[in-house]
């Protein structure tokens, strides 16, 4: 029987839920032209919408929110963050921004030029629609058993050295204006990257002269993972572990709203000098003054703090036991779920779960709108909805590998209770499962489509 974590935390500020009819949440889904975006947070009963922003915030984070210095220029909490993110990641300069999205547009207005590839394992939708919006191409280079929802490999977020390698000749390292890695890998099912893989990658963009940045929402998930995964670091602190990690690279875009345990905030972070400048430019025009970036300085200090206790080790072996968790339960009842769990989420596999809708029939659509009636339980579609792209020559649908619906977990707010009823919903559903039907668009936009598009059920 899976064991649940014991929280290192206990709770001090409570805030109510509601769990609705079924009869009320047709309602709301028709009305919402099922899309779960558009469901009103008040009408969810657990939200696993997404762990980004979520976070219950310590009492040290809201205290720090009273120390907040709201001068224009050179508040106190600017150098809190400074100190942290130096501290923790190496890198010479950062500019705060207000999320991670803002701080992939400032990163890719600087460097990406119409026509030029940026490589990456995965890149999640924001960073891909960002690479795509300077007319750029975003390019994944997964390795091949991250594809596979059974294969209980211990990284599966590692690119593929000799792709990567492949793919710089290909091209050109002059149209590969930087290289990537997403930490840990969000859209191919939170699974983390070796360190082996983070120093091959910075190894072969390095050859050719390529800068090599983090994509680093989840640094310290994927740095404990790789304690618990790789005997080599067995006994090496989570802080060192990250520190090791960002020594490969030249810099990072952080959307703090994940693992700096935050409800907004982000960063960008680099070495090269020239490069940072060019970001304070952008910056300036588009989100704040450099101390500041868009951000409220009670925000910067909330950032500060949390990112050091994102890196506390007893808060992550509870943070990716809780996870685990609930990925246990769920294959325990035989429900297939990309393997193994990963650090943020677990991903109900919509291909194994439903193989008689085709993914023309948007599967992980129709499993989150299943869900979302069985328990007033909100998922979030990663699969065609959010990454099937048009072939610009053929004009066909390119469908991604995986189709997955995304049960991600906020941090330090919902208990073994609440994951048990999760997974008592998912074993209704999985019951009927025969009867659960495909969807299509009533609406989809070109750009970002999962957030607005609506649907109907066939
Ligand atoms: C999430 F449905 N993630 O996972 P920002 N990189 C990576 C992310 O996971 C990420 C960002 C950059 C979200 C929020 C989200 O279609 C969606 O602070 C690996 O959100 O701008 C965000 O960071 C961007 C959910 C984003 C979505 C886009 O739930």
């Amino acid at each position: 029987m899976a064991k649940f974590p014991v929280e290192p935390f206990r709770i001090k500020v409570v805030e109510p839920i509601r769990q609705t009819t079924r009869a009320e949440r047709e309602e709301i889904l028709r009305q919402a032209g099922y899309n779960l975006f558009a469901v009103q947070a008040e009408d969810v009963y657990i939200d696993l919408l997404t762990d980004s922003g979520t976070s219950a915030m310590s009492d040290s984070q809201w205290a720090g929110m009273m120390v907040g210095d709201e001068s224009y220029a050179g508040c106190r909490n600017f150098f809190n963050l400074e100190e942290a993110i130096q501290s923790i990641t190496g890198f010479r300069y950062f500019v705060p921004t207000h999320q991670g999205r803002a701080a992939e547009n400032v990163l890719f207005t600087c460097t990406v030029e119409p026509g030029q590839s940026v490589p990456s394992n995965m890149h999640f939708d924001t960073t891909q629609a960002n690479v795509i919006a300077r007319g750029g191409e975003p390019v994944n280079l997964l390795a091949e058993e991250g594809l596979d929802p059974t294969s209980h490999a211990p990284f599966k977020g590692d690119l593929d050295i000799d792709k990567l390698e492949a793919f710089i000749q290909q091209v050109g390292p002059e149209n590969v204006p930087l290289g990537m890695l997403t930490v840990t890998n969000n859209s191919g099912g939170g699974q983390p990257v070796s360190m082996a893989n983070i120093r091959a990658t910075g190894e072969v963009l390095h050859r050719y002269g390529i800068p090599f940045f983090l994509d680093a929402c989840r640094f310290a998930e994927n740095a404990y993972f790789i304690k618990l995964r790789d005997p080599a670091y067995a006994d090496t602190p989570v802080l060192d572990i990250a520190r090791e990690m960002f020594s490969y690279a030249d810099g990072c875009t952080m959307s703090a709203k994940k693992d700096a345990l935050v409800n907004i905030g982000g960063f960008l972070a680099m070495n090269d000098e020239a490069l940072y400048q060019r970001a304070c430019q952008q910056l300036i025009l588009r989100e704040g003054f450099p101390t500041y970036g868009g951000l409220a300085g009670r925000d910067l200090e909330a950032v500060a703090r949390g990112l050091w206790e994102g890196l506390d080790e007893q808060y992550l072996a509870y943070r990716i036991g809780h996870t685990r968790y609930l990925g246990d339960r769920l294959v325990e009842e035989d429900i297939p779920i990309l393997e193994p769990p990963g650090g943020h989420a677990v991903y109900l596999d919509a291909k194994r779960l439903l193989p008689h809708i085709p993914q023309s029939q948007l599967p992980g659509q129709a499993l989150t709108c299943e869900l979302y009636l069985e328990g007033g339980i909100r998922g979030v579609e990663i699969g065609s909805v959010m990454f099937a792209r048009e072939d610009p020559e053929t004009g066909e649908m390119v469908y991604p590998s995986l189709e997955l619906v995304r049960l991600a977990i906020p941090r330090r707010v919902y208990t073994q209770a609440h994951l048990d009823s999760v997974v008592e919903a998912c074993r209704r559903l999985y019951g009927g499962r025969e009867q659960i039907r495909g969807m299509r668009y009533t609406y989809a936009p070109p750009l970002l489509r999962h957030f607005t598009a609506q649907f109907e059920p066939l």
